[in-house]
């Protein structure tokens, strides 16, 4: 008996133990296979992305009330080269106090969406513009951005933005600097929309993860983007073109390949990099199995 409780106990402080890791702050999406046009107009290939509402009212001058007219959704895509996000915005004011001045986009009490990048997934607690691969951007509705609006990169961020009947449209290309892409990895994201008025106040304040407004200064509230090798849709991957076709076109390079003895193995990437969360399920389930098992040995042992 006194057995039976020690291995109990055991497993759970085990799970306990592991729990930590497996556990992620913070909300997560993912992002599809997918290349849009950075032109401000939401590609079809847009349409299967995974699409995340701004949810938390995290500051602003009216953040006592219910935005009724005000949302923002991020949305995310990537291929080889970049990570694309589509930022959609309703709001009945959009402005920049000083239009083309490119410090509009430096500006939070302008209707600007800050992008928040960690690349390396580090998630700092302090400083987090200290840390390579950590930024962020900003870009304005007047078509300024700031790349980076903080941290160090050497890249330019390609944005689009587009004035809709009930808001604005923005896209962005981010080609990161540190980390190479490919499924599986995971990065830091967060999203804030700052609404700005004609009275150079900010209305609202809308984030994705953060809840309380300490983005700018914090990485470890920002929440998860995973790459994932599910297409979002058409173009890039030719996946409808049954392999049966004798596909007469063009008999060109695609045999030559396997030949050449140098040439073995061009395939990078692939690899699931770093290990990921979501284990916890099978160490809960492990841990069900295990108290039962031992809940089993318990009542046969009383049997006798
Ligand atoms: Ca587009
Ligand atoms: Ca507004
Ligand atoms: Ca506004």
């Amino acid at each position: 008996m006194k057995r039976i409780v020690a291995v109990i106990l055991l497993t759970l402080l085990v799970t306990l133990f592991m729990l930590p890791q497996s556990f992620a702050i913070g909300e997560t999406m993912t992002a599809k296979r997918g290349t849009p046009v950075i032109d401000g107009e939401i590609d079809e290939v847009w349409k299967n992305a995974d699409r995340q509402e701004l949810a938390y009212v995290k500051a602003g001058d009216l953040k006592e009330f219910e935005p009724d007219v005000e949302k923002a959704f991020a949305s995310a895509l990537w291929d080889d080269t970049y990570i694309y996000f589509l930022f959609e915005v309703t709001d009945n004011d959009p402005v920049a106090i000083t239009e083309a001045d490119p410090n509009t986009a430096q500006d939070w009490k302008n209707d600007t969406i800050f992008l928040y990048i960690d690349e390396t997934y580090a998630r700092p607690e302090a400083s987090p513009w200290d840390v390579a691969g950590t930024y962020q951007f900003s870009i304005c509705v007047d078509g300024n951005t700031r790349s980076p609006r903080n941290g160090t990169y050497g890249k330019e961020i390609k944005a689009a933005v587009k004035n809709t009947d009930t808001g604005f449209i923005i896209e962005v290309a981010f080609e990161p600097e540190v980390v190479k892409l490919a499924d599986g990895l995971q990065i830091g994201v967060d999203y804030q929309y700052n609404d700005g008025t004609e009275f150079s106040t900010r209305d609202y304040c809308l984030g994705w993860s953060d809840e309380t407004d300490v983005a700018s200064g914090n990485a470890s509230v920002w929440g998860t983007l995973k790459l994932s090798a599910e297409p979002a849709g058409d173009t890039e991957q030719p996946a409808e073109t049954p392999a049966a076709e004798p596909a007469a076109e063009e008999p060109a390079e695609e045999v030559v390949v396997s030949d050449t003895p140098e040439a073995e193995a061009p395939k990078p990437a692939e690899t699931p990099a770093a290990p990921q969360t979501g284990d916890m399920m099978a160490v809960v389930t492990a841990v069900l199995v295990g108290v039962s098992a031992c809940g089993t040995l318990l009542a046969k042992k009383r049997r006798f």
